[in-house]
């Protein structure tokens, strides 16, 4: 290893191209390999791709036309394509703690140096601003109240969540600006892991009033509530997340509020081979008390039909019982009274037993009527109305045919969807009660003169097979956060380009504003268009998708594609969106008649569930006004009130300064070894990691200040320069090598080169170093 000196003559002996270590050590410099002006260059290294996409490192030997001959680490030689290779860095590199800091800033070198760390449980690695945390599927000593310590007192400065909390817990008191964490990443990445680390660390710091030991217990009940077992995380949180931390001036917690955001209703009532529904419902049958479960009459979950269709019960290594006596105990300190408790538990048996009414045919048009057994006479119960009148919303709906009130029977389809809207439109008032209840026991006191750090744990870009408006939803507010993202990142190259007296117009940065439009525009976007035929009785997704391709090839993000589908070109790739259920999730009805019903309840939650949903409707609904079809068309719509929220968010999250922590699963299989190269560059590509080095590729990445510019090539200099100063050699300097004007610019204290110009200047240094070595040696080897 070289010593760390400036670039002199020790340095150049073990590692080519020598990276001056104080490059190495500054997070704004960086080159990225220039391909055309490295290939063929002898000896180097070099990554090289295999037929699989996966990444080889090799040292090229020989090089004749457009082949190269490479030798790999186990003696292996192979002959390859020169414009394929890519440069890769000197050892010395391996392993830095910012990617910023590579010489070549190109995918392989940023994969492999993730892994380097990874494979040592370095799972935090900077990108620049951005912290990259790879989810390691172990327990890792990183955690704790020593490590917390250690990086209060600032004696460790390796990356780490609670580096990124502590800086912004500083910029919070010292610019007194609220601070948001951004944390995002792919299902099973480590989100809601990294956010509650972060907790840890703020609790830890901020802690005293005890309010943060209450804000640590609203994650049980909230994963409780809103997490479930899917194919892909154990634990994985079926809705969006933003929690706002307020301190006091004296920098202490004085309170919190959580905002959550489009919960997955459909999982009440459906989820797929081997996934779970909602991880409360199993913890309740498995840990309620006897008095309890007799008095909601509940069962074990295998008499469940909502429960049993995935034909998954329990999750590997986790005790539901155990889990329900956590969650109880969480309630109690966020004080939730054991009345309201005892109410909640109710209700979700009351969701469970809707799920086991079944119904029979009762006249020859196919109408039906719900089975009056015990489970439709236990829901009575539960939520405190009469059985006759629970039968009639079940079965009947209320209809306005010109001045006349008729009611239609239901067909067998049409109850079930009754029926399942109900148990759906339950669990996520009650989801959003209990939220309500949490935050009113965090409330912070009226005299709110401090500031807040919010923590965003929000679902990742999502592309599979075949997505639906889940993904739509999503991958919408993915493009609005990578757009807040891109603009920050801006901001940040801008201020530094304008302290130093950059001309700032010479700097393009591309923007996703146009797929931003594909969405938002009215009234031809997809948002809108959406919406217009939600609205419209004949409206079905076919009809949808047409209109799509109708009118939306203005844009260049949008694609139609075969028969009901179409494509969007996101930030972080196309996808295919399937239409299927589209107008029937946005339009999310439940009819006034369950509405009515849970508003006749004589149980206090059946009832403020009712007055939630008829205020969540743009307009008070009363008596039975809709047309025919049934569909109260007054209520908004849940893209748009998903628009509503996200523009709320951006807002909030606007006038905050901004911390980006990228989470990254290296295998699809949650174990702790394996690093799938393919799997991690898709998800730096998707999560902005590569945008953050596009971005500082597209400016002036590379950076020096004239001082060291000089000393680090003045000796390469052919004619001496009058004035001796650095700025007057630098010039010379740039313009011996004849660097283009366009290539660079001349701050005030630094010089700004666009990327890859260095590259020319480190090699002739290089060689120029190399000669003048083994002139030395040779010299030495002539005295001696
Ligand atoms: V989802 O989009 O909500 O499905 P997340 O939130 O990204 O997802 P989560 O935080 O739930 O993922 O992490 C998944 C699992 O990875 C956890 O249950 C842990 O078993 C594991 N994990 C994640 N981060 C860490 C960590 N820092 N240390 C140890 C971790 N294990
Ligand atoms: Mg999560």
């Amino acid at each position: 290893r070289p010593s760390s000196g400036n670039g002199d003559l020790d340095t150049v002996t073990s590692v080519l191209p020598s990276p001056s270590p104080s490059i190495s050590r500054s997070h704004t410099e960086h080159r990225w390999g220039d391909t055309a002006s490295y290939t063929g260059k002898k000896k180097l290294q070099s990554w090289f791709q295999l037929p699989n996409g996966d990444w080889e490192i090799g040292k090229i030997i020989s090089t004749s036309g457009t082949e190269s001959v490479i030798s790999l680490p186990d003696g292996k030689v192979l002959k390859v394509k020169s414009e394929s290779l890519v440069p890769a860095n000197p050892d010395i590199l391996d392993g830095v703690d910012d990617l910023m800091q590579l010489s070549y800033l190109n995918e392989p070198s940023v994969l492999y140096n993730l892994q380097y760390r990874y494979n040592q449980d370095m799972i935090y690695t900077k990108a620049g601003p951005v912290l990259v945390a790879i989810n390691p599927f172990k327990e890792v000593p990183l955690y704790g109240n020593d490590y917390i310590q250690a990086y209060k007192n600032k004696s460790i400065e390796s990356p780490h969540v609670y580096a990124i909390t502590d800086t912004a817990i500083r910029e919070m008191i010292r610019d007194e600006v609220n601070q948001s964490i951004i944390i995002s990443g792919e299902s099973g990445a480590g989100k809601t892991e990294t956010a509650k680390i972060a907790m840890q660390y703020l609790a830890a710091l901020g802690g005293g009033s005890g309010i943060e030991y209450e804000i640590l217990k609203t994650n049980p009940i909230l994963e409780a509530f809103g997490n479930a077992k899917t194919l892909r995380n154990d634990n994985s949180s079926r809705f969006g997340k933003l929690i706002e931390i307020h301190f006091s001036e004296t920098g202490k917690i004085s309170g919190a509020k959580i905002q959550t955001f489009l919960l997955e209703k459909s999982r009440v009532v459906q989820c797929m081979e081997g996934e779970r529904s909602y991880h409360i419902f199993y913890q309740l049958c498995a840990g309620a008390p006897r008095t309890l479960k007799e008095k909601i009459n509940l069962k074990s979950v295998s008499e469940y039909k909502y429960l049993g269709q995935s034909n998954c019960y329990s999750i590997n290594g986790v005790d539901d019982a155990e889990r329900f006596h956590v969650v109880t105990e969480a309630l109690d300190i966020v004080h939730v009274s054991k009345e309201d408790q005892e109410s909640v538990f109710a209700m979700l048996a009351a969701v469970l037993w809707l799920g086991n009414i079944s119904f029979t045919v009762v006249d020859n048009e196919n109408h039906v009527e719900p089975l009056t057994d015990e489970g439709l006479t236990t829901v009575a119960n539960l939520i405190g109305c009469d059985v006759g009148e629970l039968k009639l919303a079940l079965s009947t709906r209320k209809m306005k045919a010109g001045n006349d009130n008729i009611i239609q029977k239901l067909t067998l389809s049409q109850a079930i969807d009754t029926r399942d809207a109900l148990a759906k439109s339950i669990y996520a008032c009650l989801f959003e009660w209990l939220v309500e209840q949490i935050n009113k026991s965090l409330a912070v006191g009226k005299r709110r003169t401090g500031r807040s750090i919010s923590i965003l744990d929000i679902y990742g870009f999502e592309s599979f097979e075949r997505n639906s408006f889940e993904q739509f939803c999503i991958n919408y507010a993915n493009e609005r956060l990578q757009q807040h993202f891109n603009r920050h990142l801006f901001k940040l190259e801008q201020e530094e380009y304008i302290q130093d007296g950059i001309d700032w117009a010479k700097v393009d940065f591309e923007d996703n504003q146009d797929c931003l439009n594909l969405f938002e525009k009215k009234p031809l976007g997809l948002l809108s268009l959406l919406d217009e035929e939600s609205t419209f009785p004949n409206g079905t997704d076919l009809t949808f998708a047409n209109k799509l391709k109708q009118h939306l090839h203005w844009n260049s993000c949008f694609r139609g594609d075969r028969g009901k589908a179409f494509k969007v070109c996101h930030y972080a790739g196309e996808v295919i969106y399937d239409t299927t259920g589209f107008l029937e999730k946005n339009r999310d009805l439940l009819h006034l008649d369950s509405i009515q019903l849970l508003s006749s309840c004589s149980c206090h939650l059946p009832q403020i569930f009712a007055s939630t949903m008829l205020t969540q409707s743009a307009k008070p609904v009363v008596g039975p006004l809709y047309k025919a079809g049934g569909a109260d068309s007054q209520k908004l719509s849940v893209a748009t009130k998903f628009k509503g929220q996200l523009f709320q968010l951006m807002q909030r999250l606007e006038n905050t300064s901004p911390h980006f922590i990228r989470c990254i699963k290296a295998n699809n299989s949650q174990s702790p070894r394996s690093y799938e190269q393919g799997l991690v560059l898709q998800q730096l590509r998707c999560c902005g990691v590569l945008e953050v080095v596009r971005i500082s590729r597209s400016g002036f990445p590379t950076r020096m200040s004239h001082q060291k510019f000089a000393k680090r090539y003045g000796f390469l200099l052919l004619e001496s320069v009058a004035s001796q100063d650095p700025l007057s050699v630098s010039v010379a300097i740039l313009h011996q090598f004849n660097i283009l004007p366009e290539m660079y610019q001349v701050g005030y204290t630094k010089l700004f080169f666009r990327t890859g110009q260095i590259g020319v200047l480190e090699d002739t240094r290089n060689r120029t170093l190399h000669s003048i070595l083994r002139v030395q040696s040779c010299f030495r080897g002539h005295q001696a």
